[in-house]
């Protein structure tokens, strides 16, 4: 049977041919680059996702996007049956395998099916999504390729444009048996909007909370998916949708991480809208609030913001329910100084902080009953632990224990297969309804200290490497030593510096009392970090 999969690739093969020489590897988010250098990476992750599949007999999912990119980039993740990000030796293989040359390919899938044991016997079954890029359905058409390779009569199903985070779902659902939903687009969007109506109740009004919002769908999926969800959210939520798609560039001038790193409005948005606005990525898996005060100041809510929202909502929830779950948070180094302070000492939450990547923080988050971790860049979720969800459920039945109904909505209005900047967002929308807020007062729970990033250019960004969730730098070697120095000179100085998982540089963070000092201190590392990494060393 393997010999007939070798043949099959042989001749699949010759339409998605390896004609490019560089070498391009499965990096924190999936492989990912100029879409035109893709076709027999997509090709061959077809097959993977096939065979591995085969090897844990469930559905592997694949989504086809490059997330915050530019519209010329492309890329593709897959997802492992639990919705998790692909186990981390499967990351290794998939790597090996796209950059094979087309002569050892199917030699080396029949030397993998034999030692993996995989079982061929076992009908694949594999999940597909595609973003709004132009380059995806003939990407997408790749993959399905690549999976027919390895067995003509493959289950697929594929969902064709969806975002990231129901991508996750749909993969969740489906090896799940329905459990935690419908694995269905139309499944997913009343789930949300059933779970949304029931948390706000009759009436969207409360205290300064006002039901008037600007979503920016980044001229992407989440543009889409919105228009589907809103109209079940007629008189619920007052929705201006901006940035929907053609002529509109995707991710260009709009979109969370164009809001984040610029720290300003996306196109389309001024400062006399007279509302908040909620910028949604290109994939639609991460999100950032944004509004301007009466000044015409801009503020931006990050994801620091987000989790802090909500795990001080989930907090009182708890006490007023008295149910005795652990709560707790999960950040990254990039997490700003003011929100750790908020969650240990005013909120009293533990904080376990870990490397970027979404696989380290959602792992961590399932250490606690109700898990809530975000990245500053938006993207984030909660997790709630079997026991969580029995306990609230157990205790929203009782009919009389009103802060443990409203935390069994939020279990279902939030997607914990991944971040979701569209479930993220109706979570934030009744959080700030149940407490009667105006964006404002979540804005002011605490003060972000000034920070800014910088990237470094060096000939080789592995030469840093990193201890404790990237916070202290290992090698080269001298280099914390100066980073230490630098902070040292700065009030509420913080710095720190990793190699991006994403593009060719080292990325630099500084923070202090004041955004000159955060500026000056950055910049000073980043100098040292060019200096030490300069190759003369
Ligand atoms: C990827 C990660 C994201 C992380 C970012 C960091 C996933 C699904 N995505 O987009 O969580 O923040 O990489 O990029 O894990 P960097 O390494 O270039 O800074
Ligand atoms: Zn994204």
């Amino acid at each position: 049977m393997a010999s007939k999969i070798a043949s099959r690739i042989v001749e699949a093969a010759k339409a998605h041919s390896k004609t490019v020489e560089k070498y391009i590897g499965y990096g924190t988010a999936g492989f990912r680059t100029k879409a035109d250098l893709l076709d027999h990476v997509m090709f061959r992750v077809g097959i993977v996702s096939a065979l591995r599949s085969k090897m844990v007999k469930a559905s592997i999912g694949v989504m086809i996007t490059a997330s915050h990119n530019p519209e010329e980039d492309n890329g593709v993740k897959l997802v492992d049956p639990h919705g998790e990000m692909l186990e981390p030796a499967w990351e290794v293989l998939a790597t090996e395998i796209a950059n094979l040359p087309d002569e050892k390919l199917s030699e080396r899938i029949v030397s993998l099916i034999e030692t993996s044991k995989i079982d061929l016997s076992t009908r694949s079954s594999v999940i597909v999504g595609r973003d709004t890029r132009q380059s995806s359905p003939a990407l997408c058409q790749a993959v399905i390729d690549g999976i027919k390779a390895v067995e003509e009569d493959s289950e697929i199903a594929n969902f064709g444009i969806v975002s990231t985070p129901i991508l996750h779902y749909l993969v969740v659902c489906t090896n799940g048996g329905g459990t935690y939903g419908e694995p269905t687009v139309d499944g997913y969007v009343s789930k949300l909007v059933n779970a949304f109506r029931t948390l706000i109740g009759d009436d969207n009004k409360r205290g300064k909370y006002e039901p008037s919002l600007i979503i920016d769908g980044a001229n992407g999926v989440g543009a889409v998916i919105s228009e589907k969800l809103l109209k079940g959210l007629e008189n619920t939520l007052n929705v201006n949708l901006i940035n929907l798609g053609p002529p509109g560039i995707l991710n260009y001038d709009c979109g969370a991480d164009y809001v984040k790193v610029q720290q300003r409005e996306p196109l389309n948005v001024t400062s006399n809208c007279g509302t908040r606005c909620a910028s949604l990525d290109g994939d639609a898996d991460r999100l950032i609030y944004l509004y301007f005060d009466d000044a015409g100041k801009f503020h931006m809510l990050d994801g620091d913001k987000i989790a802090l929202l909500l795990a001080e909502h989930f907090n009182d929830l708890l006490k007023k329910s008295q149910l005795n779950l652990k709560l707790g948070m999960v950040q990254t180094a990039y997490a700003n100084g003011s929100s750790t302070n908020y969650a240990t000492k005013v909120l009293n939450v533990p904080v376990t902080c870990t490397p970027t990547g979404v696989k380290f923080l959602h792992h961590a988050a399932q250490e606690f009953d109700i898990g809530v971790y975000f990245e500053a860049n938006g993207h984030g979720t909660t997790v709630f632990s079997d026991n969580a969800i029995k306990t609230i459920q157990d205790a929203a039945s009782t009919g009389s224990n009103a802060a443990a109904k409203e935390l069994a909505g939020f279990l279902n209005v939030i997607n914990s297969t991944v971040g979701d900047a569209i479930s993220d967002l109706l979570a934030v929308e009744a959080i700030l309804h149940s407490k009667g807020w105006h964006i404002q007062d979540w804005d002011e729970m605490y003060q972000d200290l000034p920070n800014r990033l910088f990237k470094v250019s060096v000939a080789d960004r592995n030469l840093v490497t990193t201890t404790d969730a990237e916070r202290r730098v290992v090698t080269p070697e001298g280099l914390q030593e100066r980073i230490d120095n630098i902070a040292s000179k700065f009030k509420d100085g913080r710095s720190f510096v990793r190699p991006s998982g994403t593009e060719d540089v080292v990325r630099v963070y500084a923070e202090a009392d004041t955004q000159e000092n955060a500026d000056k201190l950055g910049k000073e590392v980043a100098a040292a970090v060019g200096e030490l990494c300069s190759g003369n060393n």
